[in-house]
């Protein structure tokens, strides 16, 4: 008999994961009606898993002309994400956020849910972030008008009423630097109506999407845009004078329908000031940016679950791999960045909950360290899920990098997070700015603080000096660096990912003692040992000469 090698399996997608139980337990509570919940989609997630494999040559088709030469301009999207939309409405993936019966951790309930089921659903997350993110800024908006229209769609459990919402903001002029934008709002007798070239929308099958124009008249630069809601299609389902040009051809999220557009007299609902568009669409970004570091952490833990289980199926060298020492070595070191990076995520989505409800009095200083630790969050995880995503197809060997096993596409997807919705080095200017506003810095070195000064346990005691001193180092090469704008931006991305994995240290720490004293097992005690191992402190100038001399 010829041997075949056992694929990877996946085992319930709640119950297997090393943190998500015991961060329920210890911030929602173990006896919560949650917690079942979320093993019934731990199961769901390992169903569809399945289908997401057979569903992997499907990709999104676009059909611009009808038979009769008829201008359509119809997406069809992969069978897999027909169903994802009835799944998200129904397990409230975007509803459980606006829910009222946990309070402040609605949004610890609803990133559990992404968490557990996101990863099997072939990146549906994107449109899903994105109606987040715009039921988030209508409610900010404070136009009732517009809060009743749209809000309970968006946050609707029903699949028959839920709507998805799109966010476009990037044109040929740019993604990152938006300031240049082309598109132009103009206002006749019926309303405003939109004309330009939108580059880069993602999941343009959605109902409405959040863009940005400039009113004609207004002045250049960002300060002169506008923020509107755009409705796709009209009664009859036709497109309103949009016309979709392309598909984009990816690396990665194939299942997404991105797509070049172009508006041509679009009708468009002024949201907000006909100014200052890009303050107005600040909460959507606050918001998605919080998706990314989650489906960064859960884009991990689907790869180290595979990576894992195929370490107990298979053998070399005469025996299996994870009883290898390297190997296990090189697991271990995966899963100590999938637990730092799992704890700085759901510690911003738990800001994010705070915030939201509004009356905590500590809402001042929640405020000037969720600020701070959005944009650090999201680009701390996203490097660390692409680095984690190529290791873990690394370790199924060839196998990991032949499309039919379904492995590539985890790094490929992966590679996605630290692109879109600000790069690692706009993020990393974004954290400047954050921390310029003031208090920030002290606001995320009591975080750090709060959370070493926990720990007890003598086992903890090296990450929390490894902690205190990155903390330490960073704060000073701040403090020199500010007088020097050059030497400032040039190591932002060093300080950054270095108050990064900071947090992200302290962070484990806490919860590793946390667990210590509930029950939970020392396993996050020596996630925070490996973690710290590492490597946090990043800082170190490279000489400005030097830089010149390479770039
Ligand atoms: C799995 C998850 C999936 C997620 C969905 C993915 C969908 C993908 C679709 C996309 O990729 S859409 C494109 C995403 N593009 C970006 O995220 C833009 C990246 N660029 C930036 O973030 C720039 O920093 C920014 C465009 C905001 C800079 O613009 P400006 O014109 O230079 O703005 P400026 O003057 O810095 O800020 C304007 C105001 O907004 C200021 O307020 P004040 O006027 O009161 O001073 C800023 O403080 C404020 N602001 C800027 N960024 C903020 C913010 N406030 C809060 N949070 C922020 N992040």
């Amino acid at each position: 008999m010829p041997f075949f090698q056992e694929p990877p399996r996946l085992g319930n997608q709640f119950d297997d994961d090393p943190l998500l139980p015991s961060w329920i337990a210890r911030h929602v509570g173990a006896d919560d009606p949650i917690v079942g919940e979320l093993r019934g989609l731990g199961e769901v997630a390992v169903e569809y898993y399945g289908k997401q494999l057979l569903d992997r040559e499907n990709e999104p088709v676009l059909t611009q002309w009808d038979a009769w030469g008829q201008r359509i301009d119809r997406i069809d999207v992969s069978p897999l994400w027909v169903e994802a939309q009835v799944l998200a409405a129904r397990h409230g993936m975007v509803a459980a956020a606006y829910e009222p019966r946990l309070g402040a951790y609605a949004r610890t309930h609803q990133f559990a849910i992404v968490h557990v089921l996101g990863p099997s659903l072939d990146v549906y997350s994107c449109p899903l972030a994105m109606t987040d993110g715009a039921a988030r800024t209508l409610l900010g908006s404070g136009d009732r008008a517009l809060i009743d229209r749209y809000v309970p769609r968006l946050t609707s459990r029903d699949p028959a009423v839920m709507w998805t919402s799109g966010q476009w903001m990037t044109e040929r002029t740019g993604g990152s630097d938006v300031s240049g934008s082309e598109t132009v709002a103009k206002r006749d007798g019926d309303g405003w109506r939109l004309y330009g070239t939108k580059w880069f929308t993602s999941a343009t099958t959605s109902e409405m999407a959040l863009t940005l124009a400039r009113p004609e008249g207004n002045g250049d630069g960002s300060r002169g845009l506008a923020l509107f809601l755009v409705e796709l299609r009209d009664a009859n389902g036709r497109l309103r004078n949009i016309a979709v040009n392309r598909l984009k051809d990816k690396l990665g999220t194939r299942k997404v329908p991105t797509a070049e557009l172009t508006l041509d007299g679009t009708p468009a609902t002024l949201v907000g000031s006909p100014s200052d568009g890009v303050r107005g669409i600040t909460p959507m970004l606050s918001v998605t940016r919080t998706w990314n570091a989650v489906c960064a952490v859960s884009g991990m833990r689907r790869g180290l679950a595979l990576a894992r289980d195929f370490a107990r199926r298979r053998k070399a060298f005469g025996a299996l791999l994870v009883d290898k020492p390297l190997h296990a070595d090189t697991l271990a070191g995966l899963e100590a960045e999938y637990a730092a990076a799992f704890c700085l995520a759901f510690r911003s989505v738990e800001l994010l909950g705070s915030l939201e409800q509004g009356a905590s009095a500590q809402r001042d200083a929640d405020e000037r360290l969720s600020r701070a630790l959005i944009p650090i969050a999201k680009l701390t995880t996203a490097k660390q899920a692409v680095a984690v995503a190529s290791e873990a197809i690394e370790s199924c060997g060839g196998a990991g990098y032949v499309e039919d096993t379904g492995l590539p596409r985890i790094l490929a997807d992966a590679q996605v997070l630290p692109i879109w919705e600000g790069t690692t080095n706009v993020l990393s200017l974004d954290t400047l700015r954050a921390l310029g506003k003031g208090g920030a810095l002290e606001a995320i070195r009591a975080e750090i603080e709060k959370n070493l000064a926990a720990a007890k346990d003598p086992g903890l005691a090296r990450p929390v000096e490894a902690t205190r001193s990155a903390l330490a180092h960073a704060t000073a090469w701040v403090t020199e660096a500010m007088t020097n704008p050059e030497r400032l931006e040039a190591g932002a991305r060093r300080f950054a990912l270095t108050l990064g994995r900071s947090l992200e240290l302290a962070l484990l720490v806490g919860h590793a003692q946390w667990c210590l004293d509930n029950g939970h097992g020392p396993r996050l005690g020596a996630a925070a040992r490996r973690f710290a191992q590492h490597g946090v402190d990043l800082i170190g100038d490279a000489p400005l000469d030097d830089t010149r001399l390479l770039a």
